[in-house]
């Protein structure tokens, strides 16, 4: 017979620690594929902290992003809106605005509201400022602190992008008055060297026809100008290290109260430049190194929960914003020494696609004191971590906000093995689930993304998948069930007008 933990607990006179709120740590990894983890079949690369957080936890099979890019997944994990509902949430520029309004209810704000300390380490990528053109030498906001994080040690939007700095709370970290930053998207600024002018001064060199060939820092080519904070300036080999110290030391310095980290990795996304100590560990070049430092980091926050003796009941939720991409901008071995690593699994498709490699990412959710280890086929989101926590901290999102988002806690839970019987997803096309079929919107453009490396899902006629038996793709029967497409056609219609 199995006894519930809960049970088991009171039980054993443990009543009060059982009832006390989880702190919560969601990790989030960027352009992380649903094969990429050895819990998730991977063969040619050992991620042995991730399988142990998987083994103790619940790990989902259907786990999914919003949509197959960086910020309007993260627009929909932070506000529980289907982030296509609104303009401007495509891939931000690093100097882009703040995209989410200060008076929206967010996942953070949920925590905070329950009384609970809030903070973000990481990629940010949602916008700082009230508008494009700001002063990074000033107080740079509204940002991550203006929409319910108490803490935020971040960059700006993507490893890729200038300004390669690290911002704390609202200030630029090693300012120096006398060498201001000043940051342009349009053109070059100051004389400093360029990945196109200067190849010669680059350690990795950009891929041809992606651009990434602007201001260098620490010897890669970005995506935009930038001049000046020479100090301030980050040391790719050294990100992630900074980003585990800030996240440590603030579990360790809010351990007495429930907390909430968002701990927003840049790993594997581009460039991967990783520490030392993990490069040509993977034998798979320098994505599967940079797997390898993900890997790392969450075991050491592992370790570092079990030093601070709150292991057992805190959280850990583990994800991807999008699916994987292998050349993203630069020849770093992700292509030429892959080895046979399938980084979708199965899956068709990747990053930026509508097909399932897009969304579908890994998931796991780790609870010692609150769940107990599964598989679970469920159909889950990030949308839905606003309603969902909100239903477990026992608060309330206002009618109008987070409204896409469903209190599906007991699937996160394990303890209802469905999931969402809707769910929309975002690739260049719109595509909608509904009881495991598919139906792809038809969708001009390549069904190839050469540069990438990536299909797309784009056909300019329908598609339709059996996701419960080709969770592959490979059998399009919208010929075959014409009512199907006509009917998911009319209910994506429907929610696309709420
Ligand atoms: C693309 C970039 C890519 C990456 C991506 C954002 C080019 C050619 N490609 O536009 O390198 O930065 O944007 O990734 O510029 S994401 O994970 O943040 O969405
Ligand atoms: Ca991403």
């Amino acid at each position: 017979m199995k006894i519930p933990f809960l049970i088991l607990l009171t039980f054993f006179g443990l009543q009060s620690f059982a009832q006390k709120k989880p702190n919560v740590i969601l990790i989030c990894a960027d352009d992380l594929g649903y094969g990429d983890l050895s819990c998730y079949g991977a063969t040619k690369l050992h991620t042995p902290n991730l399988d142990k957080l998987a083994a103790s936890g619940i790990r989902f099979t259907n786990g999914h992003s919003t949509s197959a890019t960086c910020t309007p997944a993260r627009y929909a994990l932070m506000t529980g809106e289907y982030p296509w509902r609104k303009k401007g949430t495509g891939i931000l520029p690093g100097d882009a605005a703040l995209i989410i309004p200060t008076d929206r209810k967010t996942l953070p704000k949920v925590f905070k509201e329950a009384g609970y300390q809030t903070a973000i380490v990481g990629k940010w990528h949602l916008g700082l400022g009230e508008q494009v053109e700001k002063n990074w030498n000033g107080e740079v906001k509204p940002g991550p602190n203006e929409v319910g994080f108490g803490y935020s040690f971040i960059f700006p939007a993507t490893a890729d992008r200038v300004p390669t700095v690290f911002l704390q709370d609202h200030k630029v970290v090693a300012l120096d008055k006398d060498d201001p930053i000043d940051v342009n998207y349009k053109q070059k600024i100051g004389n400093e060297p360029t990945g196109k002018e200067n190849p010669e001064l680059l350690k990795m060199k950009s891929s041809p026809g992606q651009g990434h060939d602007n201001t260098i820092v620490n010897g890669i080519g970005r995506i935009g100008f930038m001049t000046g904070g020479k100090l301030a300036r980050w040391t790719d080999e050294e990100l992630s290290f900074t980003f585990l110290a800030k996240a440590k030391q603030f579990i360790a310095e809010k351990k007495q109260s429930p907390f909430f980290l968002y701990f927003a990795l840049t790993e594997p996304h581009v460039p991967r430049m990783p520490a030392t100590m993990f490069k040509d560990k993977s034998g798979l070049g320098a994505r599967g190194d940079a797997i390898l430092q993900l890997d790392w980091t969450v075991g050491e926050i592992m370790k570092e929960l079990q030093n601070q003796g709150i292991a057992q009941n805190t959280m850990i939720v583990f994800t991807s914003d999008n699916g994987p991409v292998l050349d993203d901008g630069y020849q770093d071995g992700a292509v030429t020494r892959l080895n046979g690593h399938t980084p979708a699994g199965t899956l068709r498709g990747g990053k930026y696609s509508a097909l399932e490699a897009g969304t579908r990412v890994p998931f796991i959710i780790n609870w010692p004191a609150g769940i107990k280890p599964a598989v679970s086929d469920a159909l889950v989101s990030q949308i839905d971590f606003i309603q969902s926590f909100a239903a477990l901290l026992q608060t309330k999102v206002p009618a109008g906000t987070a409204s896409d988002s469903e209190n599906q806690l007991a699937a996160f839970l394990g303890k209802n093995k469905t999931g969402r019987s809707v769910y929309v997803e975002q690739g260049g096309a719109l595509s909608i689930i509904k009881d495991n079929w598919k139906y792809i919107t038809p969708e001009k453009g390549p069904a190839y993304a050469k540069l990438v490396g990536i299909e797309t899902g784009n056909l300019e006629t329908p598609q339709l998948y059996d996701l419960s038996k080709d969770k592959e793709e490979k059998h399009n029967l919208a010929d075959t069930y014409p009512d199907k497409v006509k009917a998911l056609a009319a209910l994506l219609a429907e929610i696309k007008a709420k």
